[in-house]
């Protein structure tokens, strides 16, 4: 060990239930393991983190405090943990990571209580800043590192080379085991009754406009060879009986020969898994690909489909290539195989009238309604568009001539309207009337009574067949308004699904 100072590091809550392993500090820890002294506190398995997190930093001995942070629920914990920290244990050294202190690290900077944001990957950056705080070398040169000079201004480092994912150290399952048992990471969820939540690659290849992928990456991916996810996907399902993978990548499927070694190594595995891919990138790969990754386990993927409008996926910079008859048309092409396609769509962009804000919804409104017709099993998920600014790009402009603005203080992220922007529920954004957001989301909730999600296992055909018939007649004659039925039976029965927000 290099250091008398400890590591702590911290997942806040970001579930009710069903935890999944917290793949982020998991990463990071394993990055300073045998080289720092370190413990885990997960915010989802501890009824009182912050009495958990005291009790470590009363004994003295640790120096660092690390918190992961994505948008929404998260920064209930992470904001009021680390001011806490800094007032009660003032030599405590606060490092965030994470989306959210990477894509809003000026507003991390200002809190006064984040000393260090750590933006992209933290493989080498985290030990390499713990090197040098321990022993006084300058950090002012580390790659990925955003600081701050004493007179207050942050300082964005340049940013790394992607990592090859397979010279990494392994993932310390173990020694997470010895703080939270593995087996509460192992939930069922439609793919199985032990799903394990696994991380295989970094980045993504693509622009969308939309993306807070984007600004981190910058159109890098880098995955982990086929047969390095195989052995710690094996290792968990070996020592802890996993049964089912969710993959957590945010473009699992990028490429098409890393694919399908790892599915020729999982055929005879008996687990079944999903994980997030592209529409046009996956129309390319071969039918053969397609039949043998149902082979191997695949039984449901998730696609940005976003919208049906040519015009607004252009806008939206997918990359060029997705039009609304390849959506279309890959849904009818992806039943063929049996895999479900899991299509989310981004419904309430901006444009130059409110006329045309409602040519677009009810048009995709239209498109979606096709989509079911081409191939029923088509899971669809639907967001209201929260915009993530990605300089220079149209859509940005576009937002920003609309009168939109982020918070300009961290806590103000705390305040309901920003927790529901954060999930996608209530954007804040000017173009978009009360009446535009309740008609999306009136629709939202006759489509999944019509056709209730399969990943929802409690429910039993008998209740299918009754929420999907009391629907029938809305959907079918576009008359959503006050759903209150459906609303009340969803309470009772439905579980809408946002697998972005809550997973599997
Ligand atoms: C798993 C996950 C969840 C889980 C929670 C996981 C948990 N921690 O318990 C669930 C499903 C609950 C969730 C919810 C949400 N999520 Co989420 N989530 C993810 C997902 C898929 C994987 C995160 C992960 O484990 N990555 C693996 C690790 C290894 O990568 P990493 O986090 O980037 O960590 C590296 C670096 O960032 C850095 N680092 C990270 N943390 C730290 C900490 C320290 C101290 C240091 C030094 C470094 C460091 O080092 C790590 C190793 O290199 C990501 C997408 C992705 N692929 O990362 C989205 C993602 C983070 N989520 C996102 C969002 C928006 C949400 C939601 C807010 C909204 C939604 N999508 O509906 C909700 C919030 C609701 C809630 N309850 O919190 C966005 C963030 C976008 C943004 N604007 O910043 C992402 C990027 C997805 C996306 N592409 O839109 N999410
Ligand atoms: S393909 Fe998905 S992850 Fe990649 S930039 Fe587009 S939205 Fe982001």
């Amino acid at each position: 060990m290099t250091t008398t100072r400890k590591v702590l590091l911290f997942n806040p809550r970001s579930a009710n239930s069903k935890y999944r392993v917290p793949n982020s500090i998991l990463q990071v820890g394993a990055s300073i393991y045998g080289r720092y002294e370190f413990v885990f506190v997960d915010g989802n398995l501890e009824r009182d983190p912050w009495q958990k997190i005291a009790s470590y930093l009363q004994t003295g001995e640790f120096g660092y405090f690390g918190t992961t942070v994505m948008p929404g629920p998260q920064l209930r914990q992470a904001i009021p943990f680390a001011k806490k920290a800094k007032e009660q244990f003032p030599g405590i050294i606060n490092i965030w990571g994470g989306y959210f202190a990477s894509n809003q690290y000026q507003v991390v900077m200002d809190s006064g209580y984040v000393d260090f944001v750590i933006y992209g990957p933290g493989d080498n950056a985290f030990p390499s800043l713990l090197d040098a705080l321990e022993t006084g070398q300058p950090y002012e040169f580390i790659p990925n590192l955003i600081w701050k000079t004493p007179e207050g201004v942050a300082i964005k480092n340049s940013k790394e080379g992607l990592i090859n994912l397979d010279t990494l150290p392994p993932l310390p399952y173990d020694f997470l085991d010895g703080f939270y048992p593995m087996k509460r990471y192992l939930n069922p969820t439609f793919l199985g009754r032990s799903t394990l939540a696994y991380h295989s690659s970094m980045g993504c290849p693509f622009t969308c406009s939309f993306c807070a992928v984007v600004p981190i990456f910058e159109a890098r991916w880098k995955g982990k060879s086929a047969e390095g996810m195989y052995r710690d996907i094996m290792y968990v399902k070996e020592k802890w009986g996993a049964d089912s993978i969710e993959f957590h990548d945010n473009n699992f499927f990028v490429s098409e020969k890393r694919l399908r070694t790892f599915a020729e190594l999982m055929l005879n595995e008996n687990m079944n898994w999903w994980g997030e891919a592209r529409i046009d990138t996956m129309d390319q790969f071969s039918d053969d690909t397609l039949a043998l990754i149902r082979k191997a386990g695949c039984r449901m993927i998730f696609f940005g489909a976003e919208t049906g409008n040519d015009a607004l996926l252009k806008q939206m910079d997918k990359g060029g290539k997705q039009t609304g008859a390849q959506i279309a048309a890959f849904a009818a092409r992806l039943r063929k195989f049996d895999i479900i396609p899991e299509y989310s769509f981004v419904l309430g962009m901006p444009a130059e009238t409110p006329e045309k804000v409602w040519e677009q919804i009810e048009s995709d409104i239209t498109f979606i309604k096709q989509i079911k017709a081409i191939n029923p099993a088509t899971e669809i998920i639907i967001y209201v568009y929260s915009p993530v600014p990605t300089e220079g790009s149209e859509l940005y402009q576009r937002i920003q001539e609309a009168g939109f603005s982020f918070p300009e203080r961290l806590e103000d992220w705390l305040s309901p309207q920003w927790e529901s922007f954060d999930q996608r529920r209530n954007p804040l954004t000017p173009w978009l009337t009360p009446a535009m957001v309740r008609r999306i989301q009136d629709f939202e909730t006759v489509l999944n009574a019509r056709y209730p999600t399969v990943s929802d296992t409690k429910l039993s055909q008998f209740q299918r067949n009754v929420v999907s018939a009391l629907a029938g007649v809305r959907y079918r004659f576009n008359f959503f308004h006050y759903p209150y039925e459906l609303k009340a039976l969803q309470k009772l029965w439905l579980r809408y699904r946002q697998p972005e927000w809550e997973g599997m």
